[in-house]
């Protein structure tokens, strides 16, 4: 049995805890190929249809199991593919190791073919660890320091590792001056903050009346403390995306999610505080935080280089957040004044009432607001989702209400195109066992997202619960840049750029021996997912979706209102569209105003 510096690497990879790694062939990594089949298994190479998804399937790993998530590719062009993903999982936060190929040693230097400067191209990415091995026995440090690295600081790391070196024979650095002498093994710590930290964030909550809080995906483990903060103090809870399953949205004092994919309690949550609590949370959008000088605020981070940075905070503690929560729960006073928090109870309401209305409005053919309601209303326990950016990713906001168990993911701040469906794939490995169903537009789709669909085919039979559903929103139209372009503008829908070429998806996916349900009538949406959820196989649900319902934000200025009538003036698909502007208008679009 060979032992070269590739099987190794697997080795090495396995003591770690990893089982599974996202690839794509090619003769950079050629000497990985041969140890993957000497290592009968364990990891596993799946192999997908671009280097680009094998690392969206490894973010998606990371995102959903808390572990560190593999991909591998080939020196070149392999290794310029994986990018895109790998950025997903650094903006995102998310511990990625990319393991690439490299031309041999002895050519490099020598514009040689496939010849790229990996470690100079992933200085950026992997900008906490990159490093190109050129002799044998730094393989195990490479190894060991890329993934404890990757889960300590919660990034991308990559390993740059030349053809022939891979192929040659393994050794561990003798006992000697210059060597390296590496171990396995990574715990988080538990991270409190200061005693007089939590005081003083403690006597801020205490001496405000109306306190905001906003949780991200950094609060993900800690929805129990969260909501016996919320309790305490009488709050409510709004949720950036990353963050929406972190907490579930049937709770009545739960505002949902945050900014221009947000709700309208949310936004009212955040302009009538006084004081404002952030948990795990980098949300951008200044303009749905509280103004300035209006509210007091603390915030909990893990990353000390990520607080203070949205909103000048009076506090900030840097500390996990459920240890930190615990930390403060005893040092919080409990608020006897329950006007903030029922008036927050009885937005929430509104809120849900109002977006069943707005889907049962009428729209050509559907109006992609009640696919989302129907499918809300059934999902099944422990239901996976994820959602693409686009369109999809508003009504997944918005409408989907995530249940206690569930779990759900997107490109939070990449906001990247395309990891819908591969994320999907990455859940089904990880829990064969749970339904996932991926929401995606027809333009992603066409990007990457049919292609993946291949790579469900070929796997799909092993999973134990072979329910993997994909959403195809099927509106022939870039919809969400289609919508920017209109309220931030002021352009009409510009048609070269919009449009998108015709598909039948349905039929496409039974090609590939799904079932495929294609559905254009509004009553037949939920007996539709009705079909999908008790299909014994993959399956694809085509809607027809009406590109004139606009997702726009849950309040929108007087700037934005501006541009969008100047914009319909010389828009193409004016007539349906102020007709349906003018019924979501009537259901309440612009809140208050
Ligand atoms: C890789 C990438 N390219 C472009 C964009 C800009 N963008 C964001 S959403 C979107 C439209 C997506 O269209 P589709 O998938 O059809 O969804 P829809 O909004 O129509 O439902 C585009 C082009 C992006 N976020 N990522
Ligand atoms: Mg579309």
């Amino acid at each position: 049995m060979a032992n070269l510096v590739a099987d190794y690497v697997l080795n090495r990879l396995t003591a770690w805890g990893v089982h599974r790694i996202y690839g794509y062939p090619g003769d950079g990594i050629n000497a990985f190929l041969g140890a993957f089949d000497r290592a009968g298994g364990d990891p596993e190479f799946i192999q997908v249809r671009h280097e680009e998804m094998a690392a969206f399937m490894a973010c998606g790993h990371a995102k959903f199991t808390g572990d560190v998530g593999v991909c591998i590719a080939t020196s070149g062009p392999g290794a310029i593919h994986l990018l895109n993903g790998l950025y997903d999982a650094k903006l995102d936060h998310q511990p990625v190791v990319a393991i690439v190929g490299q031309q041999a040693m002895a050519s490099l230097g020598g514009s040689y073919q496939q010849e790229v400067d990996l470690t100079a191209l992933f200085k950026d990415v992997a900008h906490e660890y990159v490093h190109m091995a050129t002799d044998p026995a730094q393989i195990r440090h490479l190894v060991d320091r890329a993934v404890r690295i990757a889960l300590d600081q919660r990034t991308v790391t990559c390993i740059v590792i030349p053809n022939d070196l891979a192929s040659q024979k393994a050794i561990d650095a003798p006992h000697a001056h210059g060597t390296v002498h590496s171990g396995v093994g990574y715990s988080r710590p538990r991270v409190v903050p200061e005693d007089g930290d939590l005081e003083r964030a403690a006597t801020v909550l205490n001496e405000s009346e109306r306190v905001a809080i906003l949780i991200g995906q950094g609060a993900m483990r800690a929805a129990d403390e969260v909501v016996q903060v919320a309790e305490t103090l009488g709050a409510g809870v709004a949720k950036a995306l990353l963050g929406k399953a972190a907490l579930p949205d049937d709770l009545p004092f739960v505002t949902g999610s945050i900014g221009l994919l947000g709700t309208k309690p949310s936004y009212d949550l955040m302009m009538g505080c006084d004081a404002f609590l952030m948990v795990g949370s980098s949300f951008p959008y200044s303009e749905f935080l509280p103004e300035e000088g209006k509210a007091r605020g603390v915030q909990i981070d893990i990353d000390g280089r990520m607080v203070g940075i949205r909103y000048p905070m009076e506090v900030n503690l840097i500390g996990d957040a459920k240890e930190t929560l615990k930390a403060l729960i005893p040092k919080l006073a409990r608020k006897e004044d329950h006007q903030w928090r029922e008036q927050i109870e009885r937005g929430v309401e509104n809120w849900w009432k109002l977006l069943e209305e707005r889907a049962m409005l009428d729209a050509n053919p559907l109006n992609p607001q009640r696919v989302f309601h129907e499918l809300s209303a059934r999902l099944p326990e422990g239901a996976i989702l994820t959602a693409d950016s686009g369109s999809a990713a508003n009504w997944y906001a918005r409408n989907i209400k995530l249940r206690k168990g569930m779990m759900g993911s997107l490109s939070g701040t990449l906001a990247t195109i395309g990891p819908g469906v591969p994320y999907a794939i990455a859940a089904k490995f990880a829990y064969p066992e749970r339904p996932v169903i991926a929401l995606v537009g027809d333009g992603a789709f066409q990007m990457n997202g049919m292609n993946e669909l291949i790579t469900i085919a070929k796997y799909w039979e092993r999973w134990s619960d072979p329910r993997v559903i994909v959403l195809v929103l099927h509106n022939n139209d870039l919809n969400q840049v289609t919508w920017e372009q209109r309220a931030l503008e002021g352009d009409p829908k510009y048609e070269a750029s919009q449009v998108l070429p015709d598909f039948p998806y349905a039929h496409y996916a039974e090609l590939l021996g799904f079932t495929g349900i294609r559905v254009d009538a509004p009553d037949d949406v939920g007996p539709a997912w009705d079909e999908a959820l008790a299909a014994e196989r993959p399956v694809l649900y085509e809607a027809i979706t009406d590109p004139e319902v606009p997702p726009l934000p849950p309040h929108i200025t007087f700037e934005q209102a501006h541009h969008y009538l100047t914009a319909l003036a010389g828009d193409p698909d004016r007539g349906a569209m102020l007709m349906e502007s003018l019924k979501q208008r009537l259901a309440g679009f612009v809140p208050g105003r």
